[in-house]
Order: C-alpha cells, then sequence, then structure tokens
C-alpha cells in the first residue's frame, strides 16, 4: 500500500495512493461506512502506533461518485472517519500536484462523503477550498464542568459538528497544551452527558476554543481545536474554521467577502471568507499551504502482531 506524506502547516495527512481497500463505486457515506465497518484496520495501520501517531489524518483517494467531480476522498483519524477535513484537502492537493495530477492553476471537484467540495492549487503552492455549506445550530449553549463553572458555547457544522468557545477555559498558547486537552475533553463529555447533538443527533465531537491573536498584525484569532480521537490540530483546523465563519456571519462580526485570519496552537495561519448562501447558510473559502514531506510503501508481515496497529493506545 503507498501513501504520500504531507504536512498542512505542521498538522499531518497521508493519502493512500494505491492498495487501498475496495470499497465499490456507491456515495462515498456508504464508502465511508463500509471502511469503518469491514476495514478498519487499514485507518488503524496508517494512524496508530507504530506507524502513526495521534495526530494523523489519513486518507483514501478513490473515484468520485458525484457526477462531474475529479476525484474522491475519505478521511480517517485515530479514532474513526471524518465528515470532511480541510486540511486533509489542502494536503490532497499538494499530494496530486507531487503526483502530477493537478497543476498550479488547476481547479478540482472532489467528492466526499458530507458533499462535493472545489479545491485550487494557485501558483504560489497555496491551496483554496471551498467547503461544504456551514451552519450555526444553536448560540449561547451552556454546561458545566466541575471547578470551571457554566461553559457557553456555540454548536457548529463545518463539515464536522464543533462547540466554540470564546474566551473560556486555560490560556491558549503552545505551552499549555496539556491543559488544554483536558480541558477540551471534559467539555466533549459534558456536551455528551447534556444531550447535546448536532441536528441529525450527531455527536458533537469537535472542541474549539479562542483567544485574542497573538499580535492583530498577523491574525484576527488564535484558536486551540481538539479533533474527535483526542488529538488535538496543529493547523487552524478548516472545518472549526468554517463553522467559525458561522458564528461570526450569525453574529453579524464579519462581512460576506471579508477575510478573517485564523491562526493555529503554533501560531500559523489560514486565511478564509465566505458567502451567504439562499438557505442562509454560508459557503466558507479557506486558503492555507501544505507540503508534500514523504512517500512511504507499507509493509504488512503476517507474523507482525501490530502490523495493523496498536488498538487502544
Ligand atoms: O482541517 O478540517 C480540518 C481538520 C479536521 C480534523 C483535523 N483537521
Amino acid at each position: 500500500m503507498k501513501l504520500i506524506e504531507s504536512h498542512t502547516i505542521g498538522e499531518p495527512t497521508r493519502i493512500i495512493i494505491s492498495g487501498g481497500p475496495d470499497l465499490g463505486t456507491g456515495p462515498l457515506s456508504e464508502r465511508a461506512r463500509l471502511l469503518r465497518e469491514q476495514h478498519d484496520r487499514i485507518r488503524r495501520a496508517i494512524c496508530l502506533e507504530p506507524r502513526g501517531h495521534d495526530a494523523v489524518v489519513g486518507g483514501l483517494l478513490c473515484e468520485p461518485h458525484e457526477p462531474g467531480c475529479d476525484f474522491g476522498i475519505i478521511f480517517f483519524n485515530n479514532a474513526t472517519t471524518l465528515g470532511m477535513c480541510i486540511h486533509g484537502t489542502i494536503g490532497l492537493m499538494v499530494t496530486l500536484a507531487h503526483l502530477g495530477r493537478v497543476r498550479p492553476g488547476d481547479k478540482c471537484r472532489i467528492d466526499t462523503p458530507v458533499g462535493v467540495v472545489d479545491a485550487s492549487l494557485h501558483i504560489d503552492g497555496k491551496v483554496s477550498v471551498t467547503n461544504v455549506p456551514c451552519y450555526r445550530l444553536k448560540a449561547g449553549v451552556t454546561v458545566e464542568l466541575p471547578g470551571w463553572g457554566k461553559i457557553r458555547g456555540d454548536v457548529a457544522w463545518g463539515g464536522n459538528w464543533f462547540f466554540l468557545i470564546d474566551g473560556q477555559g486555560p490560556e491558549i498558547s503552545e505551552n499549555n497544551i496539556p491543559a488544554l486537552c483536558d480541558f477540551s475533553s471534559k467539555v466533549c463529555e459534558a456536551l455528551k452527558q447534556a444531550g447535546v447533538t448536532g441536528d441529525d443527533g450527531s455527536e458533537v465531537d469537535h472542541v474549539e476554543l479562542f483567544a485574542k491573536p497573538t499580535t492583530p498584525t498577523h491574525s484576527d484569532s488564535r484558536n486551540f481545536v481538539l479533533c474527535s480521537g483526542g488529538a488535538y490540530d496543529r493547523s487552524p483546523c478548516g472545518t472549526g474554521f468554517s463553522a467559525k465563519l458561522a458564528c461570526l456571519a450569525a453574529d453579524d462580526k464579519l462581512a460576506p467577502g471579508a477575510v478573517w485570519r485564523q491562526a493555529s496552537i503554533l501560531d500559523q495561519v489560514f486565511e478564509g471568507t465566505y458567502e451567504i448562501l439562499k438557505d442562509g447558510k454560508i459557503l466558507p473559502h479557506i486558503t492555507g499551504q501544505a507540503w508534500v514531506n514523504g512517500e512511504t510503501n507499507l509493509i504488512f508481515h503476517a507474523d507482525d502482531p501490530f502490523q495493523f496497529g496498536l488498538q487502544g493506545l
């Protein structure tokens, strides 16, 4: 099985370009289900130790189902499949460029389990992604957290479900990651206990904290994102950024077309704008950069007890 590795301002992506499981030709949401239910060991082999680590996001490059699409992709992490992943899509575009399958200036339509997205590779190497329609579902939801009291946030869809908290929780700093992970995972658990879900009953499995930027000339805000598998996003998290844009739009804090610079916990920036759709949802456009940093051939030995990963670590 052959993988191309990249990172999107620090967040890793490993794309399976050959030798992956055959999931048929159905809708990508159906193929993601098959990947979860019948080929989970492939996800584990790529994302878990000893080959992987918590932050790794994998992607299975496949044929699209939706007419007019150029590629299909199913992303997954150390816990499960993902609806959408924007840092991964930026990684996918530089991977396709590395393979000579897209060129600077090309625009691609990409089929995903949650809908079709557009991605463009710019001449300067940056990638812009137009996400699926996003929206804020609930504003000002509160949960009680022992030691912290009432924590207030918004529930929004950015291609995954997010709980967005502004100005509460531990200090957002690279030196404070264990405390940020601990706080965010407790918020996630409190949301589950309180029965707070997405509008389809899905778990709100990503938590995003915001603080003021380190310098206003560099970004408009800095975030910390805890992903569904309990790892933190090293990038600003494009789907989380999309959820943020949906909240900014709903609060009238950012006009359509105006640029928001979202910094990550590593203080690296994605830029984003949005347009408003007829149904009131927003269409986010996120721009970022990734670099290919490896080509890997996975080897599976029948007598290797951990050929499909150390499950549970
Ligand atoms: O960039 O959308 C993103 C993302 C989701 C999970 C990790 N990164």
